[in-house]
């Protein structure tokens, strides 16, 4: 069949929005007409160049919801007109990852993913026959995608897609942070470094599990509106204040959690430093440059802080992420407020364009 896509042809030049062929779905795998998907600060990492997996070319996109059109032989878990959710980090439920309970980090289509491919090696988008890349095993950039059926979370008919696709990305990266990986518990005192489409998603997780101070750190000043919309309950602008002194002051003597969603080494250490000693835990989420190394001095471990990292907020997709479906749809988290900008696939250029000046938070395409 034929689908439009925006095609990422080379790193740093804008998406050419095209008519690909897309073969059917192979033993396995499962055709999802995308409805809607989000923006996200990684499809912007892969397509600058600084991505080390970012292969070209490549149909981006990771963040999507959609309804499943097509099945091939030997699906069980999903049936022609389910609505889905894409997971980049998939759940097959049988390998060592899966199976153990510390991890989310599936790794059962890990190789062939990371080369933008399906399963079996092979493409299922071309243009002229010349292969293009899978993304993130989504590519949700594209009105119609092939994907396996592992990498699909079946979630309830009446959710908006234009809402939760970011639930494929965003809202479970920061929400799940909290309540999955780090598990705050109520009372705790929490940091969070950039209030962008994660940050804030932290901060509502820490506001949903019961945190006391919620203190936000960012460049940006119009940042401090909407976080305290969602919960938090300080602001300090490293511009404008020495962040560590506020936080000690704040926190009387560290966080309990710091969570830091920027991808900024130098960020990384101030949330790691900023913990409290004997048993502050930091949590990187962010995604730093390629070769970039962290450093901090190890006494800072020896007392007690924690060091950790976070992806895809520890959840485990099929299983989880429906559950945050339902928590969206009892107002237990707000999406809406967070996408700011919506656009046809014809403007997706925009969106990179806004994030890049800091002028969104999410922005969603709707096909
Ligand atoms: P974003 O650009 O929307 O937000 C980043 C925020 O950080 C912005 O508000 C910006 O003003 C602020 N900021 C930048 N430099 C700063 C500094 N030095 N000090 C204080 N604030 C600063 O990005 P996002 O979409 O929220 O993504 C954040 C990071 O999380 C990215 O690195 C992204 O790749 C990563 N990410 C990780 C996962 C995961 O599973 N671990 C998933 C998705 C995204
Ligand atoms: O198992 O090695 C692996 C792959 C883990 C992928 C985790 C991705 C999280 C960070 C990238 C940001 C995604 C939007
Ligand atoms: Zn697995
Ligand atoms: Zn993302």
């Amino acid at each position: 069949m034929k689908t439009k896509a925006a095609v990422a042809f080379k790193a740093g030049a804008p998406l050419s929005i095209e008519t690909v062929d897309l073969e059917g779905p192979k033993a396995g795998e499962v055709l999802v007409e995308i409805i809607a998907t989000g923006v996200c600060h990684t499809d912007a990492f892969t397509l600058s160049g600084d991505d080390p997996e970012g292969a070209f070319p490549a149909i981006l996109g990771h963040e999507g919801a959609g309804i499943v059109r097509d099945v091939g032989a030997g699906v069980t878990s999903v049936k022609p007109g389910d609505h889905v959710i894409p997971l980049y980090t998939p759940e097959c439920r049988e390998c060592d990852y899966c199976l153990h309970p510390k991890t989310n980090l599936c790794q059962a289509i890990r190789e062939t993913q990371g080369q933008g491919l399906m399963p079996d090696g092979s493409s299922r988008f071309s243009i002229d026959g010349t292969p293009i890349l899978h993304y993130m095993g989504c590519s949700t950039f594209s009105n119609f995608t092939v994907l396996p059926e592992i990498a699909l979370a079946k979630v309830r008919e009446d959710a908006p897609f234009d809402k939760i696709c970011y639930i494929g990305c965003g809202v479970t990266t920061g929400v799940g942070a909290v309540a999955f990986d780090a598990k705050v518990e109520p009372g705790s005192n929490v940091v969070v470094f950039g209030l962008g489409g994660i940050g804030l998603n932290v901060i509502q997780g820490a506001r949903m599990v019961g945190a006391n101070k919620i203190i936000g750190i960012d460049l940006n000043n119009d940042r401090a509106e909407i976080g305290r919309q969602f919960g938090m309950t300080d602001f300090l602008n490293p511009n404008e204040c020495d962040i560590m002194e506020g936080i000690m002051d704040l926190t009387n003597g560290g966080a309990d959690y710091s969570f830091e969603c920027i991808g900024n080494v130098n960020t990384m250490r101030q949330a790691l430093e900023c913990c409290h000693k004997g048993w502050g835990e930091s949590i990187i989420i962010g995604v730093a440059g390629a070769g970039q190394e962290i450093s901090t001095r190890p006494f800072q471990l020896v007392t007690g802080r924690v060091w950790r990292g976070s992806a895809f907020g520890g959840a485990r997709g099929r299983t989880d992420v429906p559950k945050i479906v339902d928590w969206y749809m009892d107002g237990k988290i707000n999406i809406d407020d967070l996408i700011t900008h919506k656009m046809p696939l014809e403007d997706i250029n925009k969106a990179f364009d806004l994030m890049h000046h800091g002028e969104s938070i999410r922005s969603v395409v709707e096909f």
